[in-house]
């Protein structure tokens, strides 16, 4: 819209054509204001009811909450207005009228249930609460191809329709490709390590992962955003030295760029960054350390995974961002390489919010036989991933990567109690549409 002015941009003494929402309508009797909002904030537009024309004060304080309108005026300041300044309009044209009736309170005066409000995301944005979480989402990934680029990483994309999973047959989504079984893609993995091997050495990818996770929980989605590194000549430290300083790259940037956001989520007197350096615990300690707090039914042994609740034991115990590193080979995925002087160990390591997992990696199995024995041992057919193994004879590098979780470190970053409120569009069990 040409000549539109922002209502930040509003100054006093400008002739000024400001376009946005309805907000609000107060009327005082003599005297009424229509509050109009848009994405950088919000605008008094005065109507004295005696001394204006009456088509136009009829158009301003009929219209409907959350229709569009745009209005031309001199901008006036006013120490009483909400933002000090303003609008005595000479006209006003509804471009779009919205509803009497909305599904859900904008304004945020009526609570509206997730599934409500997951519906009606458009309405759901217009609370300075919800746009605050996707600005600081934006902020994050911004911070972290940044980051990325700093340590020398290109990004890169992959194909999210492929031929075979990665992370388990059972979470699988199937797909019809022009005839043929095909499948949603679980995590860039082989690709990440295919490119790495290549002379381009460090790579990142920032894009959809697919899983057909039965359960619905707070912490799981069927679509998630995956923040992938892949490194040659890296090992399992050196993938964690990486995971830590993106992690850190991105409370950082919302730190410095994001004080209005987290003021608006109530956030901004307790976020913390994390530590310079997480602590690194080993597998055995990790269940050694939950055993201790007697929180759970029974007690854990080597080779158990660890359950949600031992999780949640030990991130309260630690109380900060922390790596469990040596897990055992066989709860690890076939890429990811056993320990050099112990096979049972594995170099897999996960890195831990207190609440949660937000980090999966490793160093990856480079030596073309040790690959090649390892999928047979988790009952895969190698020769489904012969164009992967194939490139293992070539000269592939060692190499070492991770996967981070993109809602997860913004679930925990904010204190979200969903993990949907950090996507715009969810796929859960229920969800397909919007
Ligand atoms: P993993 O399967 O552990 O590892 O996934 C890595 C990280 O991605 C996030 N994540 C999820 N977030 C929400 N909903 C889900 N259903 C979901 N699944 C995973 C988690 C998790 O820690 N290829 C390896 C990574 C690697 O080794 O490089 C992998 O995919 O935060």
């Amino acid at each position: 819209m040409q000549d539109r002015t922002y209502t930040a941009d509003a100054e006093p003494g400008e002739d000024a054509t400001v376009a946005g929402w309805v907000h609000e309508i107060r009327d005082l009797g003599g005297i009424a204001f229509l509050i109009l909002r848009d994405s950088t904030g919000k605008i008094q537009i005065k109507f004295e009811k005696d001394e204006m024309d009456e088509e136009l004060v009829e158009a301003g304080l009929g219209v409907s909450r959350e229709s569009i309108v745009s209005v031309s005026g001199v901008v006036e300041e006013e120490p009483r207005a909400p933002t000090g300044v303003e609008i005595t309009p000479t006209s006003l044209e509804v471009i779009a009228e919205a509803e009497p009736e909305l599904p859900l309170d904008p304004s945020g005066k009526v609570d509206a249930e997730i599934s409500t409000r997951l519906d009606n995301r458009t309405l759901d944005l217009r609370k300075p609460e919800v746009q605050a979480i996707f600005e600081i989402r934006a902020v994050v990934l911004s911070a972290v191809r940044d980051a990325f680029r700093e340590h020398r990483c290109t990004e890169i994309t992959t194909p999210k329709i492929v031929a075979t999973g990665t992370e388990g047959g059972t979470e699988l989504f199937p797909i019809t490709y022009f005839g043929e079984e095909a499948f949603m893609n679980q995590s860039p993995q082989l690709f990440k390590q295919l490119i790495a091997g290549s002379n381009v050495e460090r790579v990142f990818e920032i894009g959809p992962i697919f899983r057909a996770e039965e359960h619905n929980t707070p912490r799981h989605l069927n679509e998630a955003t995956s923040i992938d590194f892949e490194g040659a000549f890296c090992d399992a430290h050196d993938a964690m030295d990486v995971a830590e300083a993106i992690t850190r790259a991105a409370y950082e940037a919302v730190a410095e760029n994001c004080a209005d956001e987290l003021e608006t989520l109530g956030l901004a007197a307790e976020f913390a960054l994390p530590e310079e350096s997480f602590p690194r615990l080993t597998y055995e300690e990790a269940i050694e350390r939950i055993n201790a707090t007697g929180e759970l039914d029974e007690q854990l042994v080597w080779g158990d995974d660890l359950p949600t609740e031992g999780e949640k034991a030990l991130g309260e115990d630690v109380g900060t961002h922390y790596f469990i590193t040596e897990w055992p080979s066989e709860i690890k995925p076939f890429y990811i390489m056993d320990d050099a002087d112990d096979d049972q160990l594995s170099t897999g390591f996960d890195m831990m919010h207190p609440r949660m997992e937000l980090v999966s990696g490793g160093q990856r199995e480079h030596r073309y036989d040790h690959l090649v024995s390892g999928f047979e041992q988790q009952g895969l057919d190698p020769v489904e991933f012969e164009y992967y193994t194939k490139m293992f004879k070539y000269g592939m590098p060692p190499h070492a990567g991770f996967g981070l979780g993109g809602e997860r470190l913004l679930m925990t970053m904010l204190d979200l109690d969903n993990i949907r409120e950090a996507v715009l569009f969810p796929r859960d069990r229920q969800r397909l549409s919007p």
